[in-house]
Parts: C-alpha cells; sequence; structure tokens
C-alpha cells in the first residue's frame, strides 16, 4: 500500500470594503466541496483540488493569489503541504467611475517628452482629447504627436503596487502620494520605444513597490510622446489581488481641477504709448478686463499689441522681455506691460546740451537744462526732479522709464523742464 496522506486546504476571503457588505455566506459557496479532497488515498500525497469563489452581488472576483503559483480563477492547487488561499473580491465599480483623461497634440516633432512639454501649445491647448476606459491610448494612430493620461487610480486592497509602462515612443509615468497633482513624482520612464504592451525591455519601465491604501485616490499622469512609426502607450500595475495587467476602467477616474484654488492674474499698463494685453487661455483683454482668476497652476500666455503710433517697451513684474509672456499659475501673478509713443520714429536732440557721462551733477539752475550722452545706458534715473519732467529724445518719459533711443548723432538727449530745486540731476548707469 501507498502512503496516504492529507494535507488541509483553508480558503481566506479577502475582500475589499465595499465585499464586507453582503452576507458572509454568499461569498462561500467554494469552500466546502473543494477543501476536503486531499483527503485521498491516491498513491501519491498530492491532489489537485481547485478553488473558485464565486462573486457575492455587487462584487466582481478578481484573483486568488497565495503560495500556489499564478492567480486565476479558478486556481489549482496541489496539495503539497497545508496551503491557505485567498480569494480577493473587489467591488464593481464603487472606486474609479470607469475612464481616465487622454489629451493629445498633433504636429508636434520629436521622440522625447521634453518635446511635448517645450511646446506652445502644451499644456493648455491640445489638438483633442477623449476618455479612455482603461490606461492605454490607442495604437498606431499617427505621427509626430504628444499625449498626456491623467486622472487618479482607487486602489481596491491596500498593500503594495507595481507599475509598468509601455511607451512609444518616449514616456514617463508620475504617481501622486495623494490626489494632488503637486505630489506627483515620476516613478517610470521610457527613454526609446517599446512595443505594446510589451513591460520589460527596459529597467526603467518598472517603479518600485509603492504602498496605497485602498478608498484613496492617487493622482496618476501620463506624458507620451511620438515621433514616427509604431506608437502606442499603456500602464499595466501588480497588487493585492491584482495580476500584472493594464490598469482597468473600475480602478480610474477622470482629472479633475480641484475646486477654490484658482489664482488671479493682474495685468497693469505703463508708459506713454498705449496697447491691448491678451490671454491665452481667454481671460485677460486689457483693454479693459485686465485682471483674470485662472485654475492653479495652468500656464497663460499673455501677448501685448502696441496701438497705432506706439510701440512695445517690454514686461516687467512677472515677465521679462518684450516677446510673448508666460506666467505659471502656481500663486497670484502681476505682470506690467510698457507701451510707448514711437514718437515718429528719430529722436530729437534738445537745443544746447552739456555732455556728461555717468551723472550731471546738480544741475545749478531751476530752469529748464538739456543734457545728453555718448554712452550705453542700461538704466537711468532723477534726483530732486520736484515739479520738473523730462523728456528723452523728444519723447515724454517717466523718470527711469527704459527704453531709451540714442539719436543719429550717437547722443541720447534728456531734456528737463524747470522746477523747484537747482541742485536736481540726471543720472545714467
Ligand atoms: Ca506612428
Ligand atoms: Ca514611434
Amino acid at each position: 500500500m501507498g502512503r496516504t496522506v492529507a494535507f488541509g486546504l483553508t480558503l481566506v476571503l479577502y475582500s475589499a470594503h465595499a465585499y464586507a457588505q453582503q452576507p458572509p455566506s454568499t461569498a462561500k459557496p467554494a469552500a466546502p466541496s473543494t477543501a476536503k479532497p486531499a483527503t485521498t488515498t491516491a498513491p501519491k500525497a498530492a491532489a489537485s483540488p481547485a478553488a473558485k469563489p464565486a462573486a457575492a452581488t455587487g462584487t466582481t472576483f478578481s484573483a486568488t493569489s497565495a503560495n500556489v503559483g499564478e492567480p486565476g480563477n479558478p486556481v489549482t492547487i496541489k496539495m503539497l503541504s497545508n496551503t491557505t488561499v485567498t480569494a480577493n473580491f473587489v467591488p464593481q465599480g464603487s472606486q474609479g467611475s470607469g475612464t481616465i483623461l487622454r489629451e493629445f497634440w498633433n504636429n508636434v516633432t520629436g521622440s522625447t517628452v521634453a518635446s511635448l512639454t517645450s511646446n506652445a501649445a502644451y499644456p493648455n491647448s491640445p489638438t483633442g482629447s477623449e476618455q479612455l476606459t482603461s490606461l492605454e491610448g490607442p495604437t498606431n494612430v499617427t505621427d509626430n504627436y504628444g499625449s498626456r493620461i491623467r486622472g487618479y487610480i482607487h486602489p481596491p486592497i491596500s498593500g503594495a503596487y507595481t507599475f509598468w509602462l509601455a511607451s512609444d515612443d518616449g514616456g514617463d509615468l508620475l504617481l501622486s502620494t495623494s490626489d494632488n497633482p503637486a505630489s506627483a513624482t515620476r516613478i517610470a520612464f521610457v527613454d526609446s520605444w517599446t512595443s505594446p504592451r510589451e513591460w520589460t525591455k527596459l529597467a526603467s519601465q518598472k517603479s518600485a513597490a509603492i504602498n496605497l491604501v485602498a478608498g484613496q485616490k492617487y493622482y496618476i499622469e501620463v506624458l507620451h510622446k511620438e515621433a514616427t512609426g509604431g506608437d502606442n502607450v499603456a500602464v499595466a500595475w501588480q497588487g493585492p489581488g491584482i495580476a500584472l495587467s493594464v490598469i482597468a476602467g473600475n480602478f480610474l477616474s477622470p482629472f479633475v481641477r480641484p475646486a477654490g484654488t484658482n489664482q488671479t492674474l493682474t495685468v497693469a499698463k505703463t508708459g506713454t504709448g498705449t496697447g491691448t494685453v491678451t490671454s491665452a487661455p481667454t481671460g485677460i483683454n486689457c483693454g479693459s478686463t485686465c485682471s483674470a482668476s485662472f485654475a492653479s497652476g495652468v500656464s497663460v500666455t499673455l501677448t501685448a499689441a502696441a496701438a497705432s503710433g506706439s510701440t512695445f517697451a517690454g514686461w516687467t513684474g512677472a515677465c521679462t522681455g518684450t516677446g510673448t509672456c508666460t506666467v505659471s499659475m502656481s500663486a497670484a501673478r502681476s505682470v506690467t506691460a510698457t507701451f510707448n509713443t514711437s514718437g515718429g520714429g528719430t529722436p530729437t536732440p534738445c537745443s544746447n546740451p552739456i555732455t556728461f557721462s555717468g551723472s550731471t551733477g546738480n544741475f545749478n539752475t531751476t530752469g529748464a537744462v538739456c543734457y545728453r550722452t555718448a554712452a550705453t545706458i542700461n538704466g537711468w534715473g532723477c534726483s530732486s526732479f520736484d515739479g520738473r519732467t523730462v523728456t528723452v529724445g523728444g519723447e515724454a518719459r517717466t523718470c527711469g522709464q527704459m527704453p531709451v533711443t540714442k539719436s543719429a548723432d550717437g547722443f541720447t538727449y534728456f531734456s528737463a523742464t524747470a522746477g523747484a530745486f537747482p541742485w536736481a540731476t540726471i543720472f545714467t548707469w
């Protein structure tokens, strides 16, 4: 007679919170009949009972995991020792809402994520958007585009999760420690390309194990850039009760801009001329609407347009230079646009000028004066100017207002009107 050895099989029902609402008896039908056939007279000490739990109403059976090899349903257990099987019942659709937002930008060249994020249309002007029903974008749709998929993952069970990114071409996978996008950090990336759902080509595709808490939602973001050839992007995960698989829609919900976090952008205009400032996205048309509220974190691009007879002299405040001005609305921002009269073009010298360099010293008169300098002027100012006004090259200026323009003879001319103090000065640097 061969030996007869019996081992016990224990079925543990491991469920997420929604399962706990179900009567326990409804979730056990598989256990009684399958837990005992290991008591056998077979010549070998092994039997292979199949455990197939049935999901309770309102739940879906996700997977079975234990020291029994690959999870699955049914799972087959070879009874070589006492064995505990854990069955995870995941509530149907009670965490995620089933979709996640995908935005895409067409006609953007380059194979790296940076070639998307440095594009002027990113992030505020996507070509289009759609809702995905899993964390996987379309495959082989076109060339020279980028995409951003973002929203939240809803882990069904607390525990350690590992993530994988597949992407063609480059891709970044970011995950936050909460639902706050500001806390998102890159956890995996592809810096060349992979085939669709190819999870093991690059070490960088795989994240570390990350502990997530059931009932919480975590901001997740995929940045993806396709140059030419094949294109795809997808994210898989593996965690308690979840075999390595593309993240399904019932664990996802689309990005929602947090309420009450708008920031105010204020535009001021100064200078001797006139013009308008407009924004993208819309909101500022200054003009008359010189202040607007934007969602926190949005990038706003301001464009200045000088009126006829004026020139745009540049930005101060949250922007510098004379090009378009882009501000990130992570806080309230203020920008000043300077428009000056263009003065018909040629700066006009004043009469009987005194040539100086650096500083005029005291005017030594309460009367009007004319000074000039051949030096390059990076900045300038006035002292003890009470009552006086100043023009530069014949154009009205407030003290220190840039730019200033040299006349044809190579000198910059400063003309001050009469004032209260003879010790007034002009200084330049
Ligand atoms: Ca392509
Ligand atoms: Ca490609």
